[in-house]
């Protein structure tokens, strides 16, 4: 241990044994009302909770001691405290040295407990005079801190002592995700999504332990990334989208800060470039790349499958390699998404060679490639995974190549299927898929063709081709996507539609306060009250 970090670990310990200490002579006896953890409306739901049914009091003397030896369990400790301001305008101090007043701790502690199985385990203890965070990573810490940040109240209890107190029920929580990939797509070709629209969706996704944000950055109606190699990509087709509307385009600079935004919250980034089909924006930008033989023409509608790249043209490799080489050296995720669905218009042996070229481009930019369910079809390796969204057969070709799979069946998990006939927003070529139908289902089971090990776990995507603002993006991914975010995270014996049903309503609150336009599905009894 460095001598800096031992001070600072002592300094600590002697403000954490003076509070103690101080406690016995200054501290009034509160009498708490019973709680039960237990019943608390946590999403997801944790692996197991033990509840100790009184109270630790949230107040004006509480403040947030973290792990001395890693600058980014004080990052988390900071966030914490950012939410509780932001939650019940209570000002929480983060690794004060001078707070006289210090009744209450909260303490993030990077433990190499055994009993912390993933990076994402945490032991959340929550006593009378303290909460504990234990977690192997800043990452696991991170998603303790949102179980604690939806188990403390709205509202004060103000009969407890003479100011404002917050009642958080006493226990212990330990908790690990079924799922390492827990992730939603947003389609920003087909319509347009700020810089700031993007990063509210990590927010929310954020507070629901989802920890993949999958990007569409290119389609036939638009292209979304700066590639500077290519400059006329965003200058003659980042203007364009469905329906005729201005489009955009993020800057690499825009995406950066994406990208670290999302870190912030433990979020990967997965850029997607669609290819070889889905490629009308980029051929009209660059007519050489064109492989359907008809001259290109700016589409603004909403059919699929009629562009192809030329997969004999040099030029057209030379070109993937500029675009995956600019946006991996921006990209600190492991993955690269290359799309790969619906070309109809490409012969199959030239679909084929493109993949496996293509794959090893992507390798070479120390990526490892992600493909639509079709990609199986190619001479894929073991290391890509294909996302399973339609086609069983191709997804128990890719099982049979060892390729991990994520599951996106888009019976259970797109987000721009309507709800039911009344949806305002969304498609229905899938079929309508209603909160119930989007939550009661088992990832593990979906295939029994598929060995368990091969699933990574589930997206939910959402396609924009029907939504243009951030309230209809919210509509139709709310609440569906917090049921999704369960799936992910929670083993099959946890979840339970009834169960779950209550605490989606209990959601209502947390909603409210986001601004989040959410479909109000009449199988919720929503809590509005709170
Ligand atoms: C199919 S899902 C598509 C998208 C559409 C979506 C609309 C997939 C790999 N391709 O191009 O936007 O349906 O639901």
């Amino acid at each position: 241990m460095k001598k800096t970090t031992l001070l600072k670990t002592t300094l600590l310990l002697l403000v954490i044994i003076s509070i103690s200490c101080g406690e016995k002579k200054k501290k009034p006896i509160l009498h708490f009302p019973e709680t039960n953890l237990a019943n608390e409306n946590i999403i997801p739901k944790p692996s197991k909770i033990i509840a100790t049914n009184s109270a630790f009091g949230l107040d004006s003397n509480t403040v947030i001691y973290t792990s001395q030896t890693s600058k980014e369990f004080e990052e988390v400790g900071l966030f914490l405290s950012e939410k509780i301001k932001e939650h019940i305008n209570l000002t929480i101090p983060v690794n004060s040295t001078t707070n006289e007043t210090v009744e209450r701790i909260i303490y993030i502690n990077k433990s190499d407990s055994i009993s912390l199985t993933t990076k994402e385990s945490y032991e959340l203890y929550i006593a009378k005079d303290s909460i504990i965070i234990n977690s192997k990573s800043a990452e696991g810490a991170f998603r303790a801190v949102q179980t604690l940040r939806q188990i403390i109240p709205n509202k004060s209890n103000d009969t407890i002592t003479n100011h404002k107190m917050w009642l958080v029920p006493t226990g212990k929580i330990t908790d690990s995700p079924n799922f390492e990939y827990r992730g939603s797509m947003l389609d920003v070709s087909r319509h347009f999504f700020s810089v700031d629209d993007v990063k509210k969706y990590i927010d929310l996704l954020a507070y629901y332990k989802i920890n993949m944000l999958h990007l569409h950055l290119s389609d036939d109606q638009g292209w979304r990334i700066e590639i500077k190699s290519w400059p006329k990509l965003t200058q003659v087709s980042g203007n364009t989208e469905v329906g005729g509307g201005k489009g955009g385009f993020y800057t690499q600079e825009d995406y950066k800060s994406i990208v670290a935004y999302a870190a912030k919250h433990f979020i990967t980034i997965i850029p997607e470039i669609d290819m070889p089909g889905h490629t009308n924006a980029a051929v009209v930008a660059y007519p050489i790349l064109n492989g359907n033989g008809k001259t290109p023409k700016t589409y603004t509608g909403m059919r699929v499958g009629f562009s192809t790249f030329d997969a004999q043209k040099d030029t057209v490799y030379k070109f993937i390699d500029d675009v995956i080489r600019e946006i991996s050296a921006i990209t600190p995720g492991p993955y690269f998404h290359i799309g790969g669905d619906e070309s109809f218009v490409t012969k199959k042996k030239d679909y084929i060679y493109f993949l496996n070229t293509v794959e090893k481009i992507v390798q070479k930019y120390n990526k490892q490639m992600i493909g639509w369910d079709e990609i199986s079809q190619a001479n894929i390796g073991s290391q890509s995974i294909a996302q399973h969204w339609r086609d069983k057969e191709h997804s128990v070709e890719a099982n049979e190549k060892g390729m991990k799979i994520i599951l996106s069946p888009a019976k259970k998990t797109y987000l721009d299927m309507k709800y039911d006939k009344s949806s305002t927003y969304g498609l229905d070529w899938a079929g309508y898929v209603p909160v119930d139908v989007a939550y009661n289902w088992s990832p593990s089971l979906y295939f029994e063709e598929l060995n368990k090990t091969n699933i990574l776990g589930l997206e939910a995507p959402l396609w924009s081709e029907t939504i243009t603002n951030m309230a209809t993006l919210e509509y139709l991914a709310f609440p569906r996507i917090i049921g999704h975010a369960e799936l992910g995270w929670s083993v099959d014996e946890k979840r339970n539609w009834d169960n779950y049903k209550i605490r989606l309503a209990n959601q209502a609150s947390y909603l409210k306060r986001m601004n989040v336009n959410y479909y109000p599905s009449q199988l919720i009894d929503w809590n509005i009250s709170n």
